[in-house]
């Protein structure tokens, strides 16, 4: 006779093994919700008859190839339904007669648009993934375990998709010392002092999210590079990252310093004077580094080059140009499948230039001279990473060189990790612009994905977000922007909306209501921090700490440096001139695009101030003067922050307690911040525009003195 103690027991010791097991089998730690599954968190569905649903259409998984990626596919296939459905799914070789299973299937005959490509449909009672490649199979296995994620309906089922852009990549601005330049998130993730020897789980962890959104390179160090990445040594670390990336389609790119052949081949006895890139002798010793790379990283992608700009060396150093320094390296990589991607973010300080003009006089003079194998990566904006910009005027201007996208994923000019900035609007808005370049619908969409001037050579490269922080990103919302700009290097049609949507259902909550209110906040968190941070095309009021307000900056070595140079406020008004009366940097865009901006009277009001210098007291669309305006802005985007607080309040039932006491911490001090950015800016203004705060706001209760003061400390090392 059993005692009902006796049967507590037991039935305790049953409920821990079966956690235990449950916990097993998709690596997960029993501990709160720390963020480190990101959104590959295959926690149960809890809704019994969906998941009864699910698990009778996937009863076994069936793989008809062995490769590395398939087995990859197969193994986030088992862990994914192990989580998902409670239960163990078998795999077996070949799906012979067998029904009611998932078939994996690499056919070359498979109708998608390319090798990436993915099928899913439903046949002969199958759920059948199906590609030209393994690594179609790979993206098609995730899209799959998405779809049960979002709780979607398996009947009926077709899911075809293959990607926009070709070479969809994430850039580290990580150093050898494992600082990241710009990084808010901890440390780098790569340690470089334990590599090549040391692989930490975490490698595997990384290239499992990037798969699932479609990342297929990686670059794995700073643009600002240290030679060192290019010796034998260093080599070795790498290609142990590229070893744990490769079965998850990940290729790894270094960024090159342009003058290693000098400053490596005099150390090493190579005897290289110079880094010239027209002397036979450097190019030997490209050539010569290239085939050692291989050697280490037989399918190794290609390098990154940050050349002339910044003070990092370049061609220019020996009188030649950006096209005859990336043709030379593409040259050396020619026995190779690697590219040459090189970077268009140049300017000079010039104090009577236009930053915002020097990409493309620099660049667009050079178009059709590169190499095939050389893509010029172009950042969104022509200044630099800034809340809201107008998208660069390169893109549409090159037609006969391919141009790759940067964006920033890493919050430099976005409040680091405790502002919350959904980024996928940002990057829509940028991607959705029309350049008019072959007249109405020329978006910079389609000039990177190469059908507006038939490029095969595209690309889309997002400056990273991640660290050593558990979480990976600091923010546990910034998760959200390194999975759009993922899912957006895949397929830039997808909207902001929708994005956000899913990385909620997969990351914090399915709870309906929950889901609609953390969705909204984030599509509405980028115009908020812009309000209180840069609104209607204020840019770069900041120093060297690109965090704390400065407006008032003027002292810098280079004027480009300092903030008064990007908004011009004096006594009459603020913004730049960027008409023909002023520097005529609109000359640099279509007639059509021009005459969208042209007029201050008609400019959209977000860009009002990038190219027009407006009087305090001129009336806007809105019906306020320039000054009422920006005071409401400055105001109401703080006060939205409160209005953020409130609705994550509300999702408290919904989301785990250790996340969602994280993310109140930070929309507290984002509140905190933003209140400091709108009195540094309205008292600031206010001592050229001369004119009382607009009712029905409150001038701030600390003088313009007592926020310097506070910046300095700030800023104080
Ligand atoms: C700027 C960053 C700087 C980067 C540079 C770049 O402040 O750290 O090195 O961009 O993109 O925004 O090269």
């Amino acid at each position: 006779m059993i005692t009902c103690r006796e049967l507590n027991r037991l039935w305790a010791t049953y409920l821990t093994a079966l956690f235990l097991l449950l916990c097993q089998g998709s690596g997960y730690e029993a501990r709160a919700d720390d963020g480190y599954r990101l959104w590959l968190k295959y926690d149960p569905i809890a809704n019994a008859s969906q998941r009864d649903a699910y698990a009778r259409a996937m009863q076994f998984i069936a793989v008809n190839a062995a490769t590395p990626m398939v087995r990859s596919a197969t193994d986030e296939l088992r862990m994914g339904l192990q989580g998902l459905l409670g239960k163990a799914v078998p795999v077996v070789t070949g799906a012979g007669s067998r029904t009611g299973g998932i078939v994996l299937e690499v056919t070359p005959g498979v109708s998608v648009a390319n090798d990436e490509g993915y099928r899913i449909e439903k046949r002969q009672n199958n759920i059948v993934i199906s590609a030209k490649t393994d690594a179609g199979v790979l993206y098609g296995t995730f899209a799959l375990l998405r779809h049960l994620q979002t709780g979607q309906s398996i009947d009926p089922l077709t899911l075809v998709s293959s990607p926009k852009v070709k070479f969809r990549m994430l850039n580290h601005w990580d150093n050898p010392n494992g600082t990241i330049e710009r990084g808010y998130a901890g440390g780098s993730l790569w340690k470089w002092y334990e590599l090549p020897e040391t692989i930490d789980p975490r490698y595997k962890d990384y290239a499992r999210a990037n798969a699932s959104l479609g990342i297929n390179g990686t670059v794995v160090n700073n643009v600002n590079a240290s030679p060192r990445l290019l010796t034998g040594e260093y080599l070795q670390k790498v290609a142990a990252l590229a070893n744990v990336f490769r079965p998850y389609g990940i290729k790894v790119y270094l960024s090159v310093y342009f003058a290693a052949p000098k400053t490596l081949g005099g150390r090493t006895g190579a005897g290289v004077k110079t880094s010239d890139p027209l002397d036979p002798q450097v190019r030997k010793w490209w050539a010569d580094k290239i085939k050692e790379i291989h050697r280490y990283i037989p399918d190794f992608g290609g390098f990154l080059v940050k050349a002339n700009s910044e003070g990092e060396p370049g061609p220019q150093d020996y009188g030649r140009t950006h096209a005859d320094g990336a043709n030379m390296l593409a040259e050396a990589m020619k026995p190779y499948n690697g590219i040459v991607i090189w970077r268009a973010f140049v300017y000079k300080a010039d104090p009577k230039a236009d930053r915002f003009k020097a990409a493309y006089e620099e660049f667009t003079p050079l178009d059709g001279q590169f190499d095939p194998k050389v893509i010029v990566q172009v950042k969104n904006g022509p200044i630099d990473f800034q809340p809201r910009e107008p998208f660069s005027p390169l893109f549409g201007n090159m037609p006969k060189t391919p141009l790759g996208m940067e964006f920033q994923l890493t919050q430099e000019y976005l409040g680091f990790a405790t502002h919350l900035v959904y980024e996928a609007p940002l990057f829509k808005e940028c991607l959705d612009s029309d350049t008019y370049v072959k007249g109405k619908g020329s978006t910079v969409a389609k000039v990177v994905d190469g059908s507006l001037h038939g490029y095969t050579q595209t690309l889309m490269a997002g400056v990273a977000n991640t660290g050593t922080d558990r979480n990976w990103t600091g923010h546990p919302l910034a998760q959200a922007n390194w999975y759009a700009f993922g899912r957006l290097a895949w397929d830039h049609t997808l909207s902001s909306e929708g994005l956000a949507d899913e990385w909620v259902k997969m990351t914090l909550t399915r709870e309906p209501s929950a889901v609609k209110r953390i969705t909204t906040m984030l599509l509405k968190s980028r115009d908020i921090y812009v309000d209180y941070n840069t609104p209607m095309g204020l840019s770069r009021p900041w120093a060297g700490v690109h965090f704390a307000p400065e407006p008032w900056q003027d002292k810098s070595p280079r004027p480009d440096w300092t903030a008064v140079y990007y908004h011009r406020a004096d006594s009459v008004g603020v913004g730049f001139d960027r008409t023909a009366s002023g520097s005529n940097a609109l000359a640099q865009y279509q007639p059509e695009v021009r005459r969208q901006w042209e007029n201050p009277q008609t400019c959209p009001l977000p860009y009002l101030l990038w190219f027009h210098h407006v009087p305090w007291g001129q009336k806007l669309s809105t019906g306020r003067t320039l000054w009422d305006e920006l005071c409401t802005r400055f105001y109401t985007g703080a006060d939205s922050v409160q209005w953020m607080q409130r609705e994550w309040a509300q999702v408290k039932p919904a989301v785990d307690p250790v996340l969602h006491a994280d993310v109140a911490g930070r929309l507290a001090t984002q509140h905190r911040e933003a209140i400091w950015w709108r009195d540094a800016w309205v008292l600031y203004l206010q001592e050229y525009a001369r004119k009382p705060i607009p009712a029905p706001f409150k001038k701030p209760d600390r003088t313009l003195e007592e926020v310097k003061q506070l910046v300095d400390i700030y800023l104080l090392r």
